[in-house]
């Protein structure tokens, strides 16, 4: 390992010949140094339940808490987070600071779909980054997002206004940019289809037999980080989570799945709406917003609003 070239791939190098102001900087560099701690439980803790449960009533893994304990603490520890919503927290966390100007807001899903950790496929946590003291903001106000894949690599993607990045850790403990500027297809040739299938609208599975028809090949893991992540690196492809009979709204969270993922897909060429409205556009008003979302390469999502709008049959 050439280590001088580690040291200058490493992620706060990056964050700092970014040009990214200093507090939103030691955001995305602390949460890269909670992944770290989160990681290395992920691979060598106790996944007991942790008998608590959070806003949606679902069973918290002790993992899940710890993971939401490790990012507060780092957030908090830049002394720059007035407000968080977690995932894993009913209400909004208020940091006992004045709020003062440079301050931040953050929306986090510390570990997004930890139900798949013990059966061995990969998870990730998700972060979008507001300015001020409101975490609740339309996804166009995002300043930055990023997000971190625990799997046979743990890799941290981060975008802040100047390109999207890929950092990986090494052996030694560091995020080292492994890709740099990411960009997805204008058209791709994977699709993710959430939800289930009997429980799709009309347009919805005319949409999805019109993508099967054209040769799309099915890559659906149960986790959003790296389904997302998959087809950002394989160049392209759509995700889609879609309002169904039995929930209207779909099932991912606007504040802290949808947002963040949105952010970075348009940041590297891509689009995300809800089948007819961009994602970042909607109005944020609740923890636990959900939305139904059409996420990735621009043309999948611009195919997925004209079955929407009725003008396909
Ligand atoms: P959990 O965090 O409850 O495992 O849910 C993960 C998730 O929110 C998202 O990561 C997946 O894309 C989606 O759910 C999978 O949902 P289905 O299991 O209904 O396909």
């Amino acid at each position: 390992m050439n280590i001088i070239k580690h040291v200058k791939r490493g992620l706060w190098n990056h964050l700092m010949k970014s040009g990214i102001e200093m507090g939103l900087a030691s955001i995305i560099y602390e949460v890269g140094v909670a992944s770290k701690y989160v990681n290395h439980a992920m691979r060598t803790g106790d996944l007991g339940l942790a008998g608590t449960s959070n806003l949606y009533g679902e069973d918290q893994l002790a993992l899940d808490v710890l993971a939401d304990e490790i990012i507060k603490d780092r957030l908090d520890h830049t002394g720059r987070v007035s407000r968080i919503i977690s995932e894993e927290q009913s209400e909004i966390i208020i940091f006992d600071r004045k709020s003062k100007a440079g301050g931040y807001s953050v929306c986090y899903d510390p570990l997004d779909g930890s139900s798949l950790v013990d059966v061995n496929l990969s998870v990730g946590t998700i972060v979008a980054i507001y300015a001020g003291d409101d975490p609740l903001q339309s996804g166009r106000h995002q300043v930055g997002a990023m997000y971190v894949v625990y799997g046979p690599r743990t890799t941290l993607v981060y975008g802040a206004g100047n390109g999207v990045h890929e950092f990986t850790l090494n052996s030694l403990g560091e995020y080292v940019l492994t890709r740099e500027y990411l960009t997805v297809k204008k058209q791709g040739n994977i699709y993710s289809p959430g939800g289930v299938r009997c429980d799709y609208s009309l347009e919805h599975e005319k949409f999805v037999k019109k993508l099967e028809d054209e040769g799309y090949k099915l890559r659906y893991s149960g986790g959003f980080v790296p389904d997302i992540n998959q087809i950002l690196l394989k160049g392209g492809g759509l995700f889609m989570y879609p309002g169904t009979a039995t929930a209207k709204h779909g099932k991912l969270r606007l504040p802290f799945e949808l947002n963040p993922m949105a952010y970075l897909m348009e940041a590297v060429g891509g689009a995300a709406t809800d089948g007819r409205r961009a994602i970042l556009d909607l109005d944020c008003y609740d923890i636990d917003q959900r939305s139904p979302v059409y996420i990735g390469s621009r043309d999948e999502v611009e195919l997925a609003a004209k079955f929407f709008a009725g003008d396909m049959k």
